[in-house]
C-alpha cells in the first residue's frame, strides 16, 4: 500500500441528502448555503469527504434523481457560485466534494428528451431507446421498471415506446449512440475543471443494454415483485460498460487526487466487484454488508467476503446506510438504546475500507414513519400496499430541540421524526456518553492511527459465537478490534502479541468498565461492548 496518505482510501465520506440537511432560506428545503453553514459541524465530527446526493436541477419525481440540466444547480438549492463557495469552504476544511451523477437516464423534461419527442429524424431521437410496437401493437419486448409496471412508455404521436428502467419520468439514454458517450464525458470535465474530487455514479451497469434489445429470461422460483420474475441480463451488465468506464476512468485521472465510486444496479458482491480496478472504478457499493443479519457471524462474512474479492490490490468500502434503504438504527434497534449503534460504528470505523456515513447515522437518527397522504417518494406513492417508500430514511437532518430540529423556520419538505427534542446534535454534543461524542472519538482514533485507516485485516475465528475479533495490521502497529454483538458479558482471550516484553493496551471502549485483567490476556465485554486495543 502507498504510505502517502490518501483522502479516499483513509479517510470517511459523509452521505449528504440535501434536501433534508439545512436549509438557509426558509422554504422548507435543505440547500447548499445550508450545508456551507454545516461545515464546522462535519469538520468537527472528523470526516473528510461529502458524497451529496444529486443537486442539478431537476423536477423532482425522483427527487434529484431525474436530471434536466447536468451543468447547473438546481435553484431550489442555490446556484453554482453557491456551488463555487461550498466547495471552496469544504476544501478549505480538508473536505473533499462527492457529485452523484445520474447518467443512465435523465428526466422527462431534459431539453434532450423534449427534442428527441419532435420526431423520428430529430437528432435527439436517438439519444433514447426509441423502438416501434411489436406488430401486434404490444410493447417492444418484456422488460419491466423497477419501480412497477412495465419498462415502455408509449407516445401516441410517434407512434413509438420508450423504455424507462424507474418512473416514466426517466427516461433511459441510449449509450450506444457516440454522441450521448461525448455528452456525459463532457459532464465529467465540466465539474473536475470545476475542482470536484469525486463522482458517485447511479446505477452505472445500467447504461448499456443488449443491443437488439432482446427479452429477459424469466427467473425461477416465486418472487413477490414483478420485476424480480427475470433474470436481468439484457437490461443490465452489458459488456460495453467496461471500454466506457475506462474512458471516464483516464479522464478522471488527468485530474490528481480524484475518485469514482459506482452504484452497481441488482448485483452480488462478486458482479460489485468486476467493475472495480485500477483502471475502471475506484470502489463501489456491495449491499451484503448493510443486509446482515445482527451476529458476529453474519456481519463477520459479508466482511470476510468482501475483504478478500478486493484482496491486497484494491480497497474497499462499506456502508450502513443510504437514501433508499431504511436506517440501521430501525433495522438493528427497537427502542431507544443505541448500545448496538455504538458496535456497529465501531465496527464501521475500523474495518479494512473507506467507510460511508450518512447524515443523521452519527446521532442514530430512527426512520420516520409517514402516514399515506405524507408520502414523496414515487415508490411509496406507487406501492403504498406492499412497500411505503424511502422517505422513512430521508426525513430533515436533527440539530436541536427548536421547532422543525433547526432545520428549517418553516415546514419541512418531508415531517421531522417526533423523536427530535430528544434526539437531536445539540443534546448529544452536551452528553459525553452519547452516540455523537462516540462517532467523534472513533474518527479521531482511526485519523490518528495508520494500522485502523491503512492496516491489513485479519479475522480471527469466531471462537465466541457472539463476539467478533479482528486484527488490522499497518507496518510499525496492529490493533485488536472486539466486537460482542450479545446483550450478554463475555470474557475473551486474547491473542499472543509477536513482539517481546509488550502487550495489548486498551485505546478505547465502548464503557469505562471494560479492562483487560492485568496481564492482558484476557479482555471483559459486557452486553453490546466494544474495545479496540494496540500493540
Ligand atoms: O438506485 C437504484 C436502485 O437500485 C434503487 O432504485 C432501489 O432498487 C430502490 O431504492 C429500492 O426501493 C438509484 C438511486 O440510489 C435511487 O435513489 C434512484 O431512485 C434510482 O437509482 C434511480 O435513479
Ligand atoms: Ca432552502
Amino acid at each position: 500500500m502507498n504510505a502517502k496518505k490518501s483522502w479516499w482510501r483513509d479517510g470517511v465520506i459523509y452521505q449528504i441528502y440535501p434536501r433534508s440537511f439545512q436549509d438557509s432560506n426558509g422554504d422548507g428545503i435543505g440547500d447548499l448555503p445550508g450545508i456551507i453553514q454545516r461545515l464546522d459541524y462535519l469538520k468537527d465530527l472528523g470526516i473528510d469527504g461529502i458524497w451529496l446526493s444529486p443537486i442539478n436541477p431537476s423536477p423532482d419525481v425522483d427527487f434529484g434523481y431525474d436530471v434536466s440540466d447536468y451543468l447547473n444547480i438546481d435553484p431550489k438549492f442555490g446556484t453554482l457560485e453557491d456551488f463555487d463557495r461550498l466547495l471552496e469552504e469544504a476544501h478549505r476544511r480538508n473536505i473533499h466534494i462527492i457529485l452523484d451523477l445520474v447518467l443512465n437516464h435523465t428526466s422527462d423534461q431534459h431539453p434532450w428528451f423534449q427534442e428527441s419527442l419532435k420526431s423520428k429524424d430529430n437528432p435527439y431521437h436517438d439519444w433514447y431507446l426509441w423502438r416501434d410496437p411489436a406488430p401486434d401493437g404490444d410493447y417492444p419486448n418484456n422488460w419491466l421498471s423497477i419501480f412497477g409496471g412495465p419498462g415502455w412508455e408509449y407516445n401516441s404521436a410517434l407512434n413509438q415506446y420508450y423504455y424507462h428502467t424507474f418512473c416514466a419520468e426517466q427516461p433511459d439514454l441510449n449509450f450506444r449512440n457516440p454522441e450521448v458517450r461525448r455528452a456525459v464525458l463532457d459532464i465529467f470535465r465540466f465539474w473536475l475543471e470545476r475542482g470536484v474530487d469525486g463522482f458517485r455514479l447511479d446505477v452505472f451497469n445500467a447504461y448499456f443494454k443488449q443491443k437488439d434489445l432482446l427479452d429477459n429470461p424469466r427467473r425461477k422460483g416465486f418472487h413477490l415483485r414483478p420485476y424480480d420474475r427475470f433474470e436481468h441480463v439484457n437490461d443490465t451488465s452489458q459488456p460495453e460498460m467496461f471500454p466506457l468506464l475506462q474512458e471516464i476512468r483516464s479522464l478522471v485521472d488527468r485530474y490528481p487526487e480524484r475518485y469514482v465510486v459506482g452504484e452497481t444496479f441488482l448485483a452480488d458482491s462478486v458482479q460489485a466487484r468486476m467493475y472495480i480496478a485500477p483502471d475502471l472504478l475506484h470502489a463501489g457499493f456491495d449491499y451484503a454488508y448493510a443486509r446482515s443479519p445482527w451476529s458476529a457471524a453474519g456481519f463477520g462474512n459479508a466482511i470476510a467476503y468482501w475483504d478478500a474479492l478486493h484482496g491486497d490490490k484494491d480497497w474497499p468500502n462499506y456502508f450502513l446506510n443510504n437514501h433508499d434503504t431504511p436506517r440501521s438504527a430501525t433495522r438493528y434497534v427497537t427502542g431507544e438504546d443505541d448500545a448496538r449503534l455504538k458496535l456497529l460504528a465501531c465496527m464501521h470505523l475500523t474495518v479494512r475500507g473507506t467507510p460511508y456515513l450518512y447524515y443523521g447515522e452519527e446521532i442514530g437518527m430512527r426512520d420516520t414513519r409517514y402516514k399515506r397522504s405524507e408520502i414523496q417518494d414515487p415508490v411509496g406513492k406507487r406501492k403504498w400496499l406492499s412497500v411505503k417508500g424511502r422517505d422513512g430514511c430521508r426525513s430533515p437532518m436533527q440539530w436541536d430541540s427548536s421547532e422543525n430540529a433547526g432545520f428549517s423556520p418553516a415546514k419541512p419538505w418531508l415531517r421531522v421524526n417526533p423523536d427530535y427534542p430528544e434526539r437531536n446534535v445539540q443534546a448529544q454534543q452536551q452528553n459525553p456518553e452519547s452516540l455523537l461524542n462516540f462517532y467523534r472519538a472513533l474518527l479521531r482514533l482511526r485519523g490518528e492511527n495508520p494500522a485502523l485507516h491503512a492496516g491489513s485485516l485479519q479475522l480471527l475465528p469466531l471462537e465466541y459465537d457472539s463476539v467478533l475479533i479482528y486484527k488490522r495490521c499497518a507496518p510499525n502497529q496492529t490493533a485488536l478490534v472486539a466486537l460482542n454483538f450479545s446483550n450478554r458479558p463475555q470474557q475473551i482471550s486474547l491473542p499472543a502479541v509477536e513482539e517481546d516484553n509488550q502487550t495489548w493496551q486498551l485505546a478505547f471502549s465502548s464503557s469505562k468498565e471494560i479492562q483487560t485483567d492485568p496481564d492482558a490476556r484476557t479482555l471483559s465485554l459486557p452486553g453490546y461492548g466494544s474495545a479496540i486495543l494496540f500493540v
